[in-house]
């Protein structure tokens, strides 16, 4: 499956008109506030998020899953529909994989493909949170964390292998998500599981090359219910550090308690330069893997605020690996993305037209209602014509949910794949 551009063409010339009008009438309002538009809407085209390879097909919950029809059952089918989005959006122009889930046969053909879609391969995400077929040892009670040297050695061993696979990919990051943790308390002794994790992080970390770097995730529980090693930015850092210059943190927005200060967190770790990658979603009660700004909008965007400033005055920090990390249940997952994408380019838009000067002379004469009226204005202003612009500019559709309907992409990969295909994964 690979959408020709020329497909869409016809129904972006039917809808570009009212675009043009609503793009000019923003433009000249935001130009009169002395905004650089042009180099706005090239900041929004050149911003590109990973799509990770198990977000294709339908999530579920440990009470179900529900196969969505046409669901890629291969790596070459969730590269295609990684490709579908990207033509549609010009905004996902990379995929992350798991392995063992996506483990390549063909090295060159896997690449070759993706070059084709216009896709990179960004971070590879290793898996030591079940346990694979034929492997000697459990992961039941932990992996790099565990108590016992031999599981540590297999899980450390896992991670060499991920390294080297996307060493051939053309990938230079690792994402390390450690499920280990404690179900009762008593079970664990936490100095050993953190020093544990810690020796195994860093022997990971010496099979890295030259200029790769590793992420390390951090979430406060689940799946275990009591303790989790590595439950929070602090203890993440702290490994982080204890590795090297090549280690950071990785931010995943599902992975705090209710009511964290997430942009303040953002704004630490981009102040000691170890903000090394971001995952999206949203969420009402845990880890709920929804849509992207779907129940938090406004929190989004000062995230993406704090991201902005960090971008902008932390040349400490290295440009961010951004991924969606999301679970689809209900909708089709390549709509759902679609939905992801749009509101993470919005809250980006809006983060890009915060004052930040204006708010600095704000924030140092302590005009507290004028430092929210500020972040405020950027937030309510409307910013879809430029998200559009970015995109017609790029030979991308202008309303890509509309398009990706129109065209009835879903229902040619049924045709394709068949209903019952079924996407690897949990
Ligand atoms: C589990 O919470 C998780 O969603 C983590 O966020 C990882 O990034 C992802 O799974 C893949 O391992
Ligand atoms: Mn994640």
């Amino acid at each position: 499956m690979k959408i020709d551009k020329n497909q869409f063409a016809e129904l972006n010339r039917s809808t570009g008109i009212r675009h043009a009008q609503q793009f000019k009438f923003l433009a000249d309002d935001l130009q009169k506030q002395g905004i650089d538009v042009a180099s706005l809407v090239d900041q929004l085209s050149d911003f590109q998020v990973a799509i990770p390879s198990w977000a294709l097909g339908a999530g579920g919950t440990r009470f179900g899953r529900f196969s969505f029809p046409g669901e890629p059952a291969s790596l070459e089918q969730k590269i295609e529909d990684v490709g579908v989005l990207h033509a549609l959006t010009h905004s996902a122009g990379a995929i992350s994989l798991h392995i063992p889930w996506d483990i390549p046969q063909d090295y060159t053909a896997i690449r070759a493909l993706a070059q084709e879609h216009d896709l990179i391969f960004d971070a590879l995400n290793s898996n030591t949170f079940q346990d694979q077929k034929g492997a000697a040892k459990s992961y039941k009670f932990g992996s790099l964390s565990d108590v016992e040297k031999t599981v540590r050695d297999q899980a450390i061993e896992h991670n060499h292998t991920v390294i080297d696979i996307g060493t051939q990919l053309g990938s230079n990051s690792l994402t390390v998500w450690l499920a280990d943790g404690a179900d009762f308390p008593g079970q664990t002794n936490f100095q050993t599981a953190l020093e544990n994790t810690q020796d195994s992080l860093q022997k990971i970390y010496k099979h890295l090359p030259d200029d790769w770097k590793m992420f390390i995730e951090y979430k406060p529980y689940e799946p275990h219910f009591y303790s989790t090693v590595i439950q929070d930015w602090g203890t993440s850092l702290m490994l982080a550090n204890a590795c090297g210059e090549k280690a950071y943190t990785l931010v995943d927005l599902g992975h705090h308690l209710p009511n964290t200060n997430i942009e303040q967190i953002v704004a630490t770790l981009m102040l000691k330069g170890k903000l090394g990658g971001f995952h999206f979603n949203d969420s009402k009660y845990g880890d709920d893997d929804l849509t992207v700004g779907s129940v938090k909008p406004y929190a989004l965007f000062l995230i993406f605020n704090a991201l902005v400033y960090g971008m902008e005055n932390n040349p400490q920090n290295p440009y961010p690996a951004w991924m969606i990390d999301a679970s689809h249940n209900v909708k089709d997952p390549l709509e759902d993305l679609l939905q992801s994408l749009e509101a993470i380019q919005e809250a980006y838009a809006k983060a890009l037209l915060v004052d930040q000067k204006a708010l600095k002379t704000a924030q140092l004469s302590k005009d507290v209602v004028q430092c929210q009226e500020l972040l405020q204005a950027a937030y309510r202003t409307d910013v879809r014509p430029l998200l559009r612009q970015a995109r017609q500019q790029k030979g991308a559709a202008l309303d890509p949910i509309a398009t990706y309907r129109n065209l009835d992409i879903r229902a040619q990969l049924i045709k394709e794949r068949g209903t019952n295909s079924v996407a690897t994964g949990l």
